[in-house]
């Protein structure tokens, strides 16, 4: 490996697709269960960590219906684990099986994704075709990929980022591949995913959990998208007008400090911290009031 940058790195996609068995090969040894038998399928999100510089979070399929959790609920905890196991992750792998027809659920993927983590989740994020045999040539996948308006598409939204792998047979150029994309997206570990409304995401979901909707997955992605979006706008709207405030507040109150003799230092410090500018807008309020009253 020649990054020299803690790489930290999200795994996700439908049970069965290879998702732990992506992070293994990542890792060199056996982190994560494959799905062996029934038992060994991932039911929660878990980081491993190998002795150098690679961080690999394996999260429970999304879509799993097996009835006992819903999207919003699987959404909730994927977002929760991450944001606890590993903070601003580098980049998102999903893992689509490239030797079967994509599903309806499968195609959603990237919506999904937007749900929990947002738009900016997509400028980090690779697709990993898995069980691609390597007898399968560079020109026989790409013709085969050509013919699924579905994989291109998702491939399209990722920044037509992706790499193919066998991970029962896998190959240094393969995984190399995906290394140097996660590099590529991380520009090298100087840039990692970052959202700062992620707790608006969290409040539509924890809401949404609420009301148990059973509707078809599909309809539920498109509701929630629409949900987050405006509370998104709604909350980024409120933080404007906020700072606004808060920067009329600060000249106001730099003005009355300088004037009683704060001096410069307290100025500075009352400018750039909003909560200094709360306190002393207050006390300004009521010294104010105070003279006011006084002249009556
Ligand atoms: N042939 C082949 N089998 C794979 C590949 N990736 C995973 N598998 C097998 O598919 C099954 C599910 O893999 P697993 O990693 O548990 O999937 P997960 O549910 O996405 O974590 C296991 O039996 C794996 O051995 C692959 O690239 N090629
Ligand atoms: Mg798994």
């Amino acid at each position: 490996m020649s990054a020299n940058y803690e790489r930290k790195i999200v795994i996700v996609g439908k049970t069965g697709n290879g998702k732990s068995s992506l992070g293994n090969v990542l890792l060199r040894r056996r982190a994560f269960d494959e799905a062996r038998s029934f038992n060994a399928i991932t039911k929660e999100c878990k980081v491993e960590r190998d002795e150098g510089n690679i961080s690999i979070v394996d999260t429970p399929g999304l879509f799993d219906s097996d009835g006992e959790k819903s999207l919003v609920m699987q959404a909730l905890e994927v977002q929760t684990a991450i944001t606890q196991l590993c903070p601003n992750p580098h980049a998102f792998l999903i893992v689509l099986n490239g030797s079967t027809r994509l599903t309806q659920e499968e195609l959603s993927t990237i919506d999904v994704l937007r749900i929990i983590f947002g738009e900016q989740c997509l400028t980090r994020a690779i697709i990993v075709l898995t069980h691609i045999e390597n007898n399968e040539d560079k020109t026989q996948l790409r013709a085969r990929l050509d013919k699924s308006s579905g994989m291109i598409n998702l491939i399209k939204q990722c920044g037509n980022r992706f790499a193919r792998i066998d991970n029962r047979e896998p190959k240094p150029e393969h995984i190399e591949r995906i290394n140097r994309l996660v590099d590529k997206v991380s520009r090298a570990g100087n840039v990692s995913f970052k959202n700062t409304f992620l707790y608006v995401h969290q409040q539509v979901l924890r809401e949404a959990l609420k009301t148990h909707d059973s509707g078809k997955v599909h309809e539920q992605i498109k509701r929630l998208s629409e949900q987050i979006m405006q509370a998104v706008e709604e909350e980024r709207e409120l933080n404007k007008k906020r700072w606004k405030a808060a920067g009329v507040g600060a000249v106001c109150v730099a003005a009355g400090i300088a004037y009683f003799g704060g001096g410069p230092t307290a100025i500075a410090t009352t400018v750039t911290n909003p909560e200094a500018v709360r306190v002393v807008i207050e006390k300004s309020v009521n010294v104010a009031v105070g003279l006011i009253s006084s002249t009556h």
